[in-house]
């Protein structure tokens, strides 16, 4: 039996992914579809503003493609609350026009791969970058930039490249070659990567940011051919979206 990461859990993130019936929108009297907007945007509004909890953050995107309209994303500090975000929702007017058509749960965490300064709480961690970083990791907050990127993942479970075969010694150092791209990427592209064994049907969910949609392919593609990818890397669906303000719903919903 190998040894696990050690790993530290911070604020809950939930992915809700939303499609919009437009025929009923479109067929929809003027009187509904202005309540269902105003409550729309204010639960969003609301969401942002984190009114319903101590601290966290939420953001509302455009979805590109033709699975899914709209990802609504809650990071909350626990899983209760960002459940409760979901079913609000789902009380809203302007949900009567939509449908849960995907979701992913995680929770962010830090893990021992890259250095175990992380689980020491002496004082030279205490005020350092590291320590800075360790916190933004746990308790994100959600980048300002235009573009999302997400996917769920997991690592690889096959005879010849198993993961959770590997000795702690080679994970580490496949982490840290893959940390290495990550952030030779800095300032391009944001990430939260968030566990979710037990949680949901992958390992991780990886949200990215940017402002350039291009970084983010060109970021995993460099990805692809680091060892940490190519021979253990396992992907789900793929969603790409642009970012929008909650005052600007009644604009995405005139297309
Ligand atoms: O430097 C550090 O302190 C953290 C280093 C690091 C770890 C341990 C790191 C850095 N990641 C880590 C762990 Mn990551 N990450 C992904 C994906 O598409 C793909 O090929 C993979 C999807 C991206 C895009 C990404 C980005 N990372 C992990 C793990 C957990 C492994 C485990 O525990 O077994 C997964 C599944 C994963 C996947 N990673 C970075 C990035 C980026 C941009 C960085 C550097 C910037 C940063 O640290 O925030």
């Amino acid at each position: 039996r190998r040894t696990p990461p050690r790993t530290k859990e911070g604020w809950y993130i939930l992915h809700d992914f939303r499609t919009v019936d437009w025929d009923a929108w479109r067929a929809a009297p003027d009187h509904v579809r202005e309540r269902a907007l105003e409550e729309g945007a204010a639960f969003l509004d609301d969401c942002e503003a984190v009114v319903d909890a101590e601290e966290g953050d939420s953001a509302t995107f455009a979805m590109l493609g033709h699975e899914v309209d709209l990802l609504v994303m809650h990071i909350r500090p626990t899983m209760a609350e960002v459940e409760r975000l979901g079913r609000r929702f789902d009380g809203t007017a302007f949900a009567e026009f939509t449908e849960r058509a995907d979701s992913y749960i995680s929770v962010a965490e830090v893990s021992d791969y890259v250095t175990d300064a992380y689980f020491e709480e002496d004082e030279e961690v205490e005020n350092t970058g590291l320590k800075r970083y360790l916190e933004q990791k746990l308790y994100p907050q959600i980048p300002d930039a235009e573009y999302v990127n997400f996917y769920p993942m997991s690592k690889r479970r096959d005879p010849e490249y198993n993961w959770y075969d590997l000795p702690f010694e080679d994970r580490s150092e496949h982490m840290s070659s893959h940390g290495d791209i990550g952030r030779s990427y800095g300032g391009k592209v944001s990430q939260i990567t968030a566990g979710s064994i037990g949680f949901d049907d992958h390992e991780w969910s990886v949200s990215l940011f940017a402002n350039d949609p291009a970084n983010i392919k060109n970021l995993l593609a460099e990805m692809r051919f680091d060892p940490s990818t190519s021979k253990y890397a396992e992907f789900g669906r793929f969603y790409v979206g642009r970012r929008f303000e909650p005052a600007d719903l009644e604009a995405y919903m005139a297309g």
